[in-house]
Protein backbone atom coordinates (compact mmCIF):
# COMPACT_ATOMS: atom_id res chain seq x y z
CA UNK A 1 0.00 0.00 0.00
CA UNK A 2 1.37 3.60 -0.69
CA UNK A 3 3.30 5.23 2.08
CA UNK A 4 2.96 1.61 4.37
CA UNK A 5 5.82 -0.30 4.64
CA UNK A 6 5.06 -3.71 2.61
CA UNK A 7 8.44 -5.31 2.22
CA UNK A 8 9.18 -8.85 2.56
CA UNK A 9 6.82 -11.37 4.32
CA UNK A 10 3.40 -12.29 3.28
CA UNK A 11 0.99 -8.99 3.73
CA UNK A 12 -2.23 -10.10 4.68
CA UNK A 13 -2.02 -9.17 8.55
CA UNK A 14 -0.20 -6.30 7.86
CA UNK A 15 -3.16 -5.11 4.97
CA UNK A 16 -6.08 -5.54 7.81
CA UNK A 17 -3.79 -3.30 10.41
CA UNK A 18 -3.80 -0.72 7.45
CA UNK A 19 -7.46 -0.94 7.14
CA UNK A 20 -8.13 -1.14 10.90
CA UNK A 21 -5.92 2.28 10.43
CA UNK A 22 -8.67 3.63 8.21
CA UNK A 23 -10.95 3.12 10.97
CA UNK A 24 -9.16 4.85 13.46
CA UNK A 25 -8.59 7.83 11.13
CA UNK A 26 -12.30 8.47 11.19
CA UNK A 27 -13.25 6.88 7.63
CA UNK A 28 -15.47 4.57 9.20
CA UNK A 29 -16.60 7.08 12.11
CA UNK A 30 -21.07 8.26 11.96
CA UNK A 31 -23.77 6.53 11.15
CA UNK A 32 -26.54 7.36 8.84
CA UNK A 33 -28.60 5.21 9.58
CA UNK A 34 -30.22 3.72 13.14
CA UNK A 35 -30.49 0.13 14.05
CA UNK A 36 -34.22 -0.44 13.07
CA UNK A 37 -32.60 0.64 9.41
CA UNK A 38 -34.59 4.38 9.37
CA UNK A 39 -32.04 6.88 7.92
CA UNK A 40 -31.38 9.63 10.59
CA UNK A 41 -32.83 12.81 10.01
CA UNK A 42 -30.83 15.50 11.25
CA UNK A 43 -32.53 18.99 10.00
CA UNK A 44 -31.47 22.03 7.89
CA UNK A 45 -28.28 23.46 9.54
CA UNK A 46 -29.13 26.80 10.80
CA UNK A 47 -25.50 28.30 10.10
CA UNK A 48 -24.84 28.66 6.15
CA UNK A 49 -21.52 27.14 5.51
CA UNK A 50 -18.51 28.93 4.33
CA UNK A 51 -19.10 27.30 0.56
CA UNK A 52 -22.55 29.23 0.77
CA UNK A 53 -21.58 32.35 1.75
CA UNK A 54 -18.18 33.18 -0.46
CA UNK A 55 -16.89 32.82 -3.81
CA UNK A 56 -15.43 29.66 -5.10
CA UNK A 57 -12.27 29.71 -7.96
CA UNK A 58 -13.38 30.78 -11.44
CA UNK A 59 -13.01 29.01 -14.26
CA UNK A 60 -9.48 29.59 -14.98
CA UNK A 61 -7.26 28.09 -12.42
CA UNK A 62 -7.97 24.14 -13.19
CA UNK A 63 -7.40 24.09 -17.19
CA UNK A 64 -7.30 19.77 -16.54
CA UNK A 65 -10.02 18.88 -13.92
CA UNK A 66 -9.10 17.17 -11.26
CA UNK A 67 -11.05 14.99 -8.48
CA UNK A 68 -12.72 16.62 -5.31
CA UNK A 69 -9.76 16.84 -2.11
CA UNK A 70 -11.93 14.70 -0.93
CA UNK A 71 -11.79 11.92 -2.94
CA UNK A 72 -7.68 11.78 -2.89
CA UNK A 73 -8.01 8.21 -1.19
CA UNK A 74 -8.95 6.72 -4.78
CA UNK A 75 -6.16 5.96 -6.53
CA UNK A 76 -3.99 3.52 -8.01
CA UNK A 77 -1.74 1.33 -5.26
CA UNK A 78 0.74 -0.89 -5.54
CA UNK A 79 2.55 -4.08 -3.44
CA UNK A 80 6.19 -2.71 -3.14
CA UNK A 81 7.11 -6.48 -2.54
CA UNK A 82 5.33 -8.38 -5.31
CA UNK A 83 7.89 -7.11 -7.66
CA UNK A 84 12.20 -6.35 -7.60
CA UNK A 85 11.25 -2.96 -9.17
CA UNK A 86 8.81 -0.43 -10.16
CA UNK A 87 9.52 -0.52 -13.91
CA UNK A 88 8.58 -4.27 -14.28
CA UNK A 89 5.58 -3.86 -12.24
CA UNK A 90 2.03 -3.44 -11.74
CA UNK A 91 -0.39 -1.04 -10.26
CA UNK A 92 -4.18 -1.24 -9.13
CA UNK A 93 -6.74 -0.09 -10.42
CA UNK A 94 -9.28 1.12 -7.12
CA UNK A 95 -12.61 -0.70 -7.87
CA UNK A 96 -13.87 -0.58 -4.49
CA UNK A 97 -14.29 3.38 -4.88
CA UNK A 98 -15.25 3.54 -8.31
CA UNK A 99 -19.07 3.21 -9.61
CA UNK A 100 -21.19 2.29 -12.88
CA UNK A 101 -18.97 0.54 -15.28
CA UNK A 102 -16.71 2.87 -16.97
CA UNK A 103 -12.54 3.12 -15.31
CA UNK A 104 -11.50 6.75 -14.91
CA UNK A 105 -8.34 7.33 -16.72
CA UNK A 106 -6.25 8.47 -13.98
CA UNK A 107 -7.08 5.27 -12.23
CA UNK A 108 -6.84 2.98 -14.76
CA UNK A 109 -4.40 0.38 -13.92
CA UNK A 110 -0.69 -0.02 -15.12
CA UNK A 111 1.08 -3.41 -16.34
CA UNK A 112 4.14 -2.57 -18.09
CA UNK A 113 7.57 -4.65 -18.25
CA UNK A 114 10.07 -1.77 -18.89
CA UNK A 115 8.43 1.26 -17.99
CA UNK A 116 6.19 3.56 -19.71
CA UNK A 117 7.20 4.81 -22.63
CA UNK A 118 7.07 8.45 -23.55
CA UNK A 119 6.31 8.41 -27.66
CA UNK A 120 6.00 11.95 -29.36
CA UNK A 121 2.66 11.36 -32.15
CA UNK A 122 4.51 13.24 -35.03
CA UNK A 123 7.74 10.66 -35.28
CA UNK A 124 5.89 7.53 -34.17
CA UNK A 125 5.32 5.02 -36.89
CA UNK A 126 2.71 1.51 -37.07
CA UNK A 127 4.41 -0.80 -39.72
CA UNK A 128 2.03 -3.35 -41.08
CA UNK A 129 4.53 -6.29 -43.12
CA UNK A 130 4.80 -9.97 -43.79
CA UNK A 131 2.28 -11.90 -45.49
CA UNK A 132 0.70 -8.53 -47.08
CA UNK A 133 -0.25 -7.23 -50.61
CA UNK A 134 1.22 -3.71 -49.60
CA UNK A 135 3.85 -3.41 -46.75
CA UNK A 136 3.30 0.10 -45.39
CA UNK A 137 4.33 2.27 -42.45
CA UNK A 138 1.56 4.59 -40.87
CA UNK A 139 2.05 7.47 -39.89
CA UNK A 140 -0.93 8.65 -36.90
CA UNK A 141 -2.37 11.32 -39.27
CA UNK A 142 -2.65 8.25 -41.86
CA UNK A 143 -4.28 6.20 -39.35
CA UNK A 144 -6.68 8.79 -37.89
CA UNK A 145 -7.79 8.89 -41.73
CA UNK A 146 -9.68 5.74 -41.61
CA UNK A 147 -12.97 5.69 -39.83
CA UNK A 148 -12.77 4.62 -36.10
CA UNK A 149 -15.35 2.99 -34.13
CA UNK A 150 -16.30 3.35 -30.43
CA UNK A 151 -16.39 0.15 -28.29
CA UNK A 152 -16.17 -0.66 -24.43
CA UNK A 153 -14.30 -3.59 -23.32
CA UNK A 154 -12.68 -4.63 -20.17
CA UNK A 155 -8.77 -5.46 -19.90
CA UNK A 156 -7.60 -7.19 -17.13
CA UNK A 157 -3.80 -8.63 -17.10
CA UNK A 158 -3.80 -12.82 -16.63
CA UNK A 159 -2.36 -12.29 -13.20
CA UNK A 160 -5.31 -11.06 -11.77
CA UNK A 161 -5.76 -12.81 -8.50
CA UNK A 162 -2.77 -14.72 -8.81
CA UNK A 163 -1.48 -14.09 -5.18
CA UNK A 164 -4.24 -16.05 -4.12
CA UNK A 165 -3.71 -19.53 -4.99
CA UNK A 166 -2.38 -21.17 -2.23
CA UNK A 167 -4.51 -18.71 0.05
CA UNK A 168 -5.79 -15.73 0.77
CA UNK A 169 -3.55 -13.22 1.26
CA UNK A 170 -4.16 -9.88 -0.75
CA UNK A 171 -6.44 -8.41 1.70
CA UNK A 172 -9.12 -6.14 -0.47
CA UNK A 173 -10.71 -5.45 -4.07
CA UNK A 174 -7.64 -3.40 -5.15
CA UNK A 175 -5.42 -6.06 -4.32
CA UNK A 176 -6.92 -9.05 -5.58
CA UNK A 177 -8.99 -8.00 -8.71
CA UNK A 178 -7.35 -4.24 -9.44
CA UNK A 179 -5.58 -5.77 -12.60
CA UNK A 180 -9.02 -4.81 -13.94
CA UNK A 181 -9.95 -1.69 -16.00
CA UNK A 182 -13.35 -1.21 -18.61
CA UNK A 183 -13.44 1.86 -21.02
CA UNK A 184 -14.30 3.05 -24.59
CA UNK A 185 -11.75 2.22 -26.92
CA UNK A 186 -11.82 4.28 -29.72
CA UNK A 187 -9.33 3.23 -33.18
CA UNK A 188 -9.27 1.51 -35.95
CA UNK A 189 -10.76 -2.38 -36.27
CA UNK A 190 -7.69 -4.54 -37.99
CA UNK A 191 -9.95 -5.27 -40.25
CA UNK A 192 -10.11 -2.06 -42.01
CA UNK A 193 -6.40 -2.19 -41.38
CA UNK A 194 -6.00 -5.73 -43.26
CA UNK A 195 -8.22 -4.60 -45.83
CA UNK A 196 -6.53 -1.71 -46.92
CA UNK A 197 -2.74 -3.46 -46.99
CA UNK A 198 -4.17 -6.81 -48.47
CA UNK A 199 -3.96 -10.13 -46.78
CA UNK A 200 -2.32 -13.15 -48.42
CA UNK A 201 -3.82 -16.55 -48.68
CA UNK A 202 -1.35 -17.99 -46.41
CA UNK A 203 -2.45 -15.06 -43.38
CA UNK A 204 -2.99 -17.16 -40.36
CA UNK A 205 -0.92 -15.69 -37.87
CA UNK A 206 -0.37 -11.96 -36.65
CA UNK A 207 2.59 -10.57 -34.34
CA UNK A 208 1.81 -7.54 -32.69
CA UNK A 209 4.95 -5.36 -31.26
CA UNK A 210 5.55 -2.88 -28.53
CA UNK A 211 7.72 0.18 -28.75
CA UNK A 212 8.75 0.32 -25.29
CA UNK A 213 12.03 -0.88 -24.21
CA UNK A 214 10.34 -4.84 -23.36
CA UNK A 215 9.10 -4.62 -26.77
CA UNK A 216 6.82 -7.23 -25.65
CA UNK A 217 5.21 -9.59 -28.79
CA UNK A 218 2.71 -11.65 -29.14
CA UNK A 219 0.86 -13.86 -31.97
CA UNK A 220 -2.45 -13.15 -32.09
CA UNK A 221 -4.68 -15.94 -34.53
CA UNK A 222 -5.83 -13.83 -37.50
CA UNK A 223 -9.75 -15.05 -37.00
CA UNK A 224 -9.53 -13.16 -33.89
CA UNK A 225 -7.73 -9.55 -35.37
CA UNK A 226 -10.42 -9.86 -38.57
CA UNK A 227 -13.36 -10.38 -35.50
CA UNK A 228 -13.16 -7.56 -32.85
CA UNK A 229 -9.42 -6.63 -32.46
CA UNK A 230 -8.64 -3.04 -33.09
CA UNK A 231 -6.01 -0.36 -32.55
CA UNK A 232 -6.94 2.28 -30.40
CA UNK A 233 -5.75 6.00 -30.00
CA UNK A 234 -8.15 6.78 -27.64
CA UNK A 235 -9.51 5.92 -24.09
CA UNK A 236 -12.98 7.19 -22.58
CA UNK A 237 -13.30 10.47 -25.19
CA UNK A 238 -9.19 11.44 -24.68
CA UNK A 239 -6.14 10.09 -26.30
CA UNK A 240 -4.70 7.29 -24.32
CA UNK A 241 -2.52 8.22 -21.73
CA UNK A 242 0.78 7.38 -22.05
CA UNK A 243 0.60 4.75 -19.34
CA UNK A 244 -2.34 2.92 -21.58
CA UNK A 245 0.30 2.70 -24.24
CA UNK A 246 0.42 6.54 -26.23
CA UNK A 247 -0.28 6.78 -28.66
CA UNK A 248 -1.89 3.76 -29.86
CA UNK A 249 -1.92 0.34 -28.33
CA UNK A 250 -3.66 -3.29 -29.39
CA UNK A 251 -7.18 -3.89 -28.19
CA UNK A 252 -7.51 -7.74 -27.76
CA UNK A 253 -11.68 -8.20 -26.44
CA UNK A 254 -11.69 -10.55 -23.91
CA UNK A 255 -8.61 -11.54 -23.94
CA UNK A 256 -5.50 -11.49 -21.54
CA UNK A 257 -3.87 -8.14 -20.87
CA UNK A 258 -0.67 -9.17 -22.00
CA UNK A 259 -1.98 -9.21 -25.73
CA UNK A 260 -3.27 -5.86 -25.52
CA UNK A 261 0.24 -4.27 -26.88
CA UNK A 262 0.66 -0.92 -25.71
CA UNK A 263 3.10 1.32 -27.53
CA UNK A 264 2.54 -0.26 -30.64
CA UNK A 265 4.74 -0.23 -33.33
CA UNK A 266 4.38 -3.50 -35.74
CA UNK A 267 2.34 -5.64 -37.01
CA UNK A 268 3.64 -8.92 -39.02
CA UNK A 269 1.14 -11.02 -40.30
CA UNK A 270 2.35 -14.96 -40.84
CA UNK A 271 1.70 -18.17 -41.49
CA UNK A 272 2.30 -19.20 -38.03
CA UNK A 273 2.46 -18.59 -34.90
CA UNK A 274 5.79 -17.22 -33.34
CA UNK A 275 6.12 -18.91 -30.15
CA UNK A 276 7.88 -15.64 -28.63
CA UNK A 277 10.09 -15.46 -24.94
CA UNK A 278 6.28 -13.87 -23.87
CA UNK A 279 4.25 -16.96 -25.02
CA UNK A 280 7.08 -19.43 -23.96
CA UNK A 281 7.86 -18.84 -20.64
CA UNK A 282 5.83 -15.55 -19.50
CA UNK A 283 2.48 -15.81 -19.79
CA UNK A 284 2.00 -19.68 -19.60
CA UNK A 285 -0.34 -21.68 -16.89
CA UNK A 286 1.81 -24.65 -15.33
CA UNK A 287 -0.66 -27.48 -14.57
CA UNK A 288 -0.22 -30.36 -11.66
CA UNK A 289 1.31 -33.03 -14.00
CA UNK A 290 4.11 -30.61 -14.79
CA UNK A 291 3.03 -29.38 -18.37
CA UNK A 292 2.05 -26.12 -19.59
CA UNK A 293 -0.82 -24.66 -21.62
CA UNK A 294 0.63 -23.18 -24.66
CA UNK A 295 -2.04 -20.42 -24.77
CA UNK A 296 -4.52 -18.83 -22.14
CA UNK A 297 -6.09 -16.17 -23.87
CA UNK A 298 -9.71 -15.79 -23.13
CA UNK A 299 -9.83 -13.93 -19.55
CA UNK A 300 -12.89 -16.06 -18.17
CA UNK A 301 -15.88 -15.15 -16.32
CA UNK A 302 -15.51 -13.10 -13.18
CA UNK A 303 -17.17 -11.44 -10.83
CA UNK A 304 -16.37 -9.78 -7.77
CA UNK A 305 -18.45 -7.45 -4.85
CA UNK A 306 -16.60 -4.15 -4.54
CA UNK A 307 -18.63 -3.16 -1.75
CA UNK A 308 -18.71 -4.64 1.50
CA UNK A 309 -15.42 -5.33 1.25
CA UNK A 310 -12.36 -5.07 2.79
CA UNK A 311 -11.95 -1.89 2.54
CA UNK A 312 -15.55 -0.95 2.86
CA UNK A 313 -16.53 -2.38 6.23
CA UNK A 314 -20.27 -2.17 7.59
CA UNK A 315 -21.42 0.97 9.78
CA UNK A 316 -23.50 -0.78 11.97
CA UNK A 317 -27.00 -2.54 11.59
CA UNK A 318 -29.33 -1.83 8.63
CA UNK A 319 -29.66 -1.97 4.87
CA UNK A 320 -26.51 -2.06 2.65
CA UNK A 321 -26.39 -2.15 -1.24
CA UNK A 322 -24.25 -5.20 -2.05
CA UNK A 323 -22.19 -3.79 -5.03
CA UNK A 324 -20.12 -5.88 -7.46
CA UNK A 325 -18.68 -6.15 -11.05
CA UNK A 326 -18.95 -9.09 -13.45
CA UNK A 327 -17.54 -9.77 -16.53
CA UNK A 328 -16.62 -12.67 -19.12
CA UNK A 329 -13.98 -12.56 -21.81
CA UNK A 330 -16.48 -15.09 -23.68
CA UNK A 331 -19.04 -12.90 -24.12
CA UNK A 332 -22.01 -11.42 -22.25
CA UNK A 333 -22.85 -11.23 -18.60
CA UNK A 334 -26.18 -13.88 -17.98
CA UNK A 335 -26.70 -13.79 -14.53
CA UNK A 336 -24.86 -12.83 -11.36
CA UNK A 337 -25.98 -14.83 -8.14
CA UNK A 338 -24.94 -13.64 -4.54
CA UNK A 339 -24.69 -15.42 -1.17
CA UNK A 340 -24.27 -13.90 2.28
CA UNK A 341 -23.85 -17.38 3.84
CA UNK A 342 -20.41 -18.57 2.15
CA UNK A 343 -22.04 -19.84 -0.66
CA UNK A 344 -24.75 -22.85 0.82
CA UNK A 345 -27.36 -19.90 -0.23
CA UNK A 346 -27.33 -17.85 -3.45
CA UNK A 347 -30.05 -14.86 -4.71
CA UNK A 348 -29.89 -13.29 -7.91
CA UNK A 349 -28.54 -9.53 -8.53
CA UNK A 350 -30.60 -7.96 -11.25
CA UNK A 351 -27.65 -6.60 -13.03
CA UNK A 352 -28.20 -2.95 -14.26
CA UNK A 353 -27.73 -1.39 -17.56
CA UNK A 354 -26.06 -1.45 -20.36
CA UNK A 355 -25.18 -5.29 -20.21
CA UNK A 356 -21.59 -5.67 -22.79
CA UNK A 357 -20.42 -8.33 -24.08
CA UNK A 358 -16.56 -8.33 -22.58
CA UNK A 359 -17.27 -5.56 -21.03
CA UNK A 360 -17.97 -4.69 -17.09
CA UNK A 361 -21.20 -5.27 -15.93
CA UNK A 362 -22.86 -3.87 -12.64
CA UNK A 363 -24.87 -5.43 -10.05
CA UNK A 364 -26.62 -4.40 -7.27
CA UNK A 365 -28.03 -6.26 -4.23
CA UNK A 366 -30.10 -4.86 -1.22
CA UNK A 367 -28.90 -6.68 2.07
CA UNK A 368 -29.33 -6.12 5.28
CA UNK A 369 -27.26 -6.61 8.06
CA UNK A 370 -28.04 -6.96 11.73
CA UNK A 371 -25.26 -5.84 12.76
CA UNK A 372 -24.07 -8.42 14.93
CA UNK A 373 -23.77 -11.48 13.31
CA UNK A 374 -21.13 -12.89 10.48
CA UNK A 375 -21.65 -13.08 7.25
CA UNK A 376 -19.54 -14.65 4.26
CA UNK A 377 -20.05 -12.56 1.25
CA UNK A 378 -19.75 -14.23 -2.18
CA UNK A 379 -20.32 -13.52 -6.22
CA UNK A 380 -20.56 -16.33 -8.85
CA UNK A 381 -21.34 -15.08 -12.72
CA UNK A 382 -22.33 -17.17 -15.07
CA UNK A 383 -22.08 -16.19 -18.41
CA UNK A 384 -24.02 -16.71 -22.22
CA UNK A 385 -22.02 -20.14 -22.95
CA UNK A 386 -23.28 -21.25 -19.55
CA UNK A 387 -20.02 -21.20 -17.67
CA UNK A 388 -20.33 -21.10 -14.43
CA UNK A 389 -17.19 -19.06 -12.12
CA UNK A 390 -15.47 -21.87 -9.95
CA UNK A 391 -14.75 -22.20 -6.13
CA UNK A 392 -11.24 -21.91 -5.40
CA UNK A 393 -11.38 -25.58 -4.33
CA UNK A 394 -12.69 -26.72 -8.17
CA UNK A 395 -10.03 -24.52 -9.48
CA UNK A 396 -7.36 -25.95 -7.45
CA UNK A 397 -8.63 -29.31 -8.44
CA UNK A 398 -8.21 -28.96 -11.84
CA UNK A 399 -5.20 -26.55 -11.89
CA UNK A 400 -3.06 -27.37 -9.15
CA UNK A 401 -1.34 -24.16 -7.29
CA UNK A 402 1.60 -23.61 -9.47
CA UNK A 403 -0.23 -21.16 -11.70
CA UNK A 404 -0.21 -17.40 -11.39
CA UNK A 405 -2.41 -16.71 -13.87
CA UNK A 406 -6.00 -16.98 -14.61
CA UNK A 407 -7.23 -17.37 -11.36
CA UNK A 408 -10.69 -16.32 -11.95
CA UNK A 409 -11.90 -18.11 -8.59
CA UNK A 410 -15.15 -17.06 -6.34
CA UNK A 411 -13.89 -14.34 -3.92
CA UNK A 412 -15.28 -14.83 -0.27
CA UNK A 413 -15.74 -11.81 2.00
CA UNK A 414 -15.96 -12.57 6.24
CA UNK A 415 -18.01 -10.26 7.33
CA UNK A 416 -17.33 -9.97 11.21
CA UNK A 417 -19.56 -9.02 14.25
CA UNK A 418 -17.61 -5.41 14.29
CA UNK A 419 -18.47 -4.91 10.54
CA UNK A 420 -14.76 -5.38 9.60
CA UNK A 421 -14.44 -7.24 6.60
CA UNK A 422 -11.76 -9.73 5.34
CA UNK A 423 -10.70 -11.66 2.56
CA UNK A 424 -10.98 -15.27 3.19
CA UNK A 425 -11.22 -19.07 1.55
CA UNK A 426 -13.60 -21.10 2.21
CA UNK A 427 -13.62 -24.83 1.21
N1 LIG B 1 4.40 -2.79 -25.10
C1 LIG B 1 3.85 -3.33 -24.00
N2 LIG B 1 2.55 -3.65 -24.01
C2 LIG B 1 1.96 -4.18 -22.91
C3 LIG B 1 2.72 -4.45 -21.75
C4 LIG B 1 4.10 -4.10 -21.78
O1 LIG B 1 4.84 -4.27 -20.80
N3 LIG B 1 4.63 -3.54 -22.92
N4 LIG B 1 2.10 -5.06 -20.68
C5 LIG B 1 0.93 -5.86 -21.01
C6 LIG B 1 0.22 -6.38 -19.87
S1 LIG B 1 0.92 -7.70 -19.06
C7 LIG B 1 -1.05 -5.94 -19.52
S2 LIG B 1 -1.91 -6.67 -18.30
C8 LIG B 1 -1.66 -4.79 -20.22
C9 LIG B 1 -2.11 -3.75 -19.20
O2 LIG B 1 -2.69 -2.66 -19.83
P1 LIG B 1 -2.79 -1.28 -19.03
O3 LIG B 1 -1.43 -0.96 -18.47
O4 LIG B 1 -3.30 -0.29 -20.00
O5 LIG B 1 -3.78 -1.51 -17.91
O6 LIG B 1 -0.78 -4.18 -21.13
C10 LIG B 1 -0.04 -5.11 -21.91
N5 LIG B 1 0.65 -4.46 -22.97
MO1 LIG C 1 -0.67 -8.67 -17.72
Amino acid sequence: MNGEKTTGGLGRRRFLTGSAKLAATGLLAGGAVTASGIVRAEGIPKELPDHSRYLGPGVTDEPYGVPSQYEAHVIRRNVEWLTASAESSVNFTPLQDLHGIITPNGVFFERHHSGRADIDPKTHRLVIHGLVDREVSFTMEDLLRFRPVDRIFFTECAANGGMEWRGAQLNGVQFTRGMLGCAQWTGIPLKTLFDHVGLKPKAKWLLAEGGDASALTRSIPMEKALDDCMVAFAQNGEMLRPGQGYPIRLVVPGWEGNMWVKWLRRLEVGDQPWYTRWETSKYTDLMPSGKAYKFTWVQEANSVITSPSPEKPLNGAGPYIIRGLAWSGHGKVKRVDVSTDGGKNWVTAPLEEPVISKALVRFYLPWRWDGKSSALLQSRVIDETGYVQPTIAQLREARGVHSIYHNNSIMTWLVNPTGEVENVQVA
